[in-house]
């Protein structure tokens, strides 16, 4: 008999796309079929026909205090009862905006908003605006949502499907958009010295997430940071993975450069759909109703969002950080002969890092694409049987929660240490 997931796959294929409402969940690159997830319990999914797994996709990075964490749910219900959206103006839609800019000192202005997607939608729109420039340059192998401006050489599911770039972004659009390697300082001084007037604002995944974790080569980020200052780029950091993920302070104070713009997603919003941008008030307050340049959301600052957010980033103290570096040290550590052995190499910051099927670390998107997928795909399933849960591609980050015991964390070290024999056996 099928199993209840199977069967529901079935019934979503017909009535949904792909049977899933974002692609990168469809199970498509590593063969099998996604398990329909029925509820969370700190750092575990349970699916439909009862199977427990150690869940390192934590809804793609959000969920840094695993599933149902008692504040956060405490917070969410409590804003929830008081109803759940108004349209207007809430004294928590500033405390967290208060939060974000104590933590970030490079944001001096937020605004809220529901999605990744939207944040370095407007984010870009934003520096077009302030600069009066079109083109924008992004780095192969990132990747910034799902609108037409940064659909062009991306990672993440246009990565793991090997679309080059998707039907229906007007050329006209994907012409604006300039592609450098990342980890290339040369390449973007040559884009600047042809392009340099032309162009509004460089985005970037500061760490990697979505061709995998590749942190940025000693120097790069301060590179660029000099580079957008003496051609008049707008430097935004898309830190929509990162932010809150690596340091309290993001990325930017991990590695001490200072975006122009930030944008947050994922952690930000607690697990909920909540998102941010923000950065120097100069160029802030652009924005409508102070500034020409529109942006705008019904759903943005929703309250139980709102509050989800606040609650987690209320939770997120030094003791946390320390104990992901910890745990993600463990699981290096505890990797690399086998990893050695096999000719696998992995890139960890903090708590996400990457296993790539090659065996130099890779430094960008070429570098991945060489990877052994189909050996990916072998390490995927063992994992899953084993009962951990990683994200189903190559070109996607995992993610340790700080919701994972110590006996949790070992059989997270022990099923990835399995998962990396098992795809070199066949
Ligand atoms: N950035 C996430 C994956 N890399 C987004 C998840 C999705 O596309 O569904």
């Amino acid at each position: 008999m099928s199993s209840r997931s199977a069967r529901m796959l079935e019934r979503a294929l017909a009535v949904i796309p792909g049977g899933v409402n974002s692609p990168v969940r469809a199970f498509k690159a590593v063969g099998g079929s996604p398990p329909f997830i029925a509820r969370g319990e700190g750092p575990e999914v349970v699916d439909e026909d009862g199977h427990r797994y150690l869940d390192l996709v934590g809804s793609w990075g959000a969920l840094l205090l695993g599933h149902a964490n008692q504040a956060v749910l405490g917070a969410t219900m409590a804003a929830a009862a008081r109803g759940s959206s108004f349209g207007a103006p809430t004294e928590a839609e500033v405390v967290l905006a208060e939060a974000i800019v104590e933590r970030v000192p490079s944001i001096e202005k937020v605004r809220l908003c529901s999605s990744g997607t939207e944040a370095t939608m407007h984010a870009i729109r934003l520096a077009r605006g302030y600069t009066g420039r079109d083109k924008i340059i992004k780095l192969d192998g990132c990747y910034h949502g799902a609108h037409d401006a940064v659909l062009v050489q991306a990672g993440s599911g246009v990565a793991t499907f090997a679309i080059p770039g998707s039907p229906g972004v007007p050329e006209a659009v994907a012409a604006n958009t300039l592609v450098a390697p990342f980890n290339d300082l040369d390449a973007i001084e040559d884009l600047l010295e042809q392009h340099g007037d032309e162009v509004a604002a460089l985005i970037l995944e500061p760490i990697t997430g979505n061709m995998g974790c590749i942190p940025p080569a000693e120097g790069y980020l301060q590179g660029l940071r000099d580079l957008c200052t003496s051609h008049g780029v707008v430097l935004i950091f898309d830190e929509v993975m990162t932010g809150f993920r690596v340091h309290r302070g993001c990325a930017q104070a991990l590695y001490g450069v200072t975006p122009d713009l930030t944008t947050l997603g994922k952690i930000v919003g607690g697990g909920y759909p909540l998102a941010a941008f923000g950065g120097k008030a100069e160029i802030m307050n652009h924005l409508a109703p102070l500034g020409p340049v529109y942006q705008a959301g019904t759903l943005s600052g929703n309250p139980v969002a709102v509050a989800a957010g606040l609650a987690t980033l209320n939770l997120l103290d030094d003791a946390v950080y320390e104990r992901l570096e910890r745990l993600g040290r463990a699981l290096e550590k505890a990797l690399q002969p086998s990893l050695n052995y096999h000719g696998c190499s992995m890139h960890r910051v903090g708590s996400m890092f990457t296993i790539y099927f090659c065996p130099e670390s890779p430094k960008n998107f070429d570098d991945v694409k060489r990877s052994d997928l189909d050996a990916f795909s072998r390490f995927f399933l063992a994992a899953l049987n084993t009962g951990v849960y990683l994200p189903p591609s190559q070109f996607e980050a995992a993610f340790l929660s700080a919701a994972l015991s110590d006996e949790q964390m070992i059989r997270v070290i022990d099923g990835v240490e399995a998962a990396v024999v098992a795809a070199h056996v066949y």
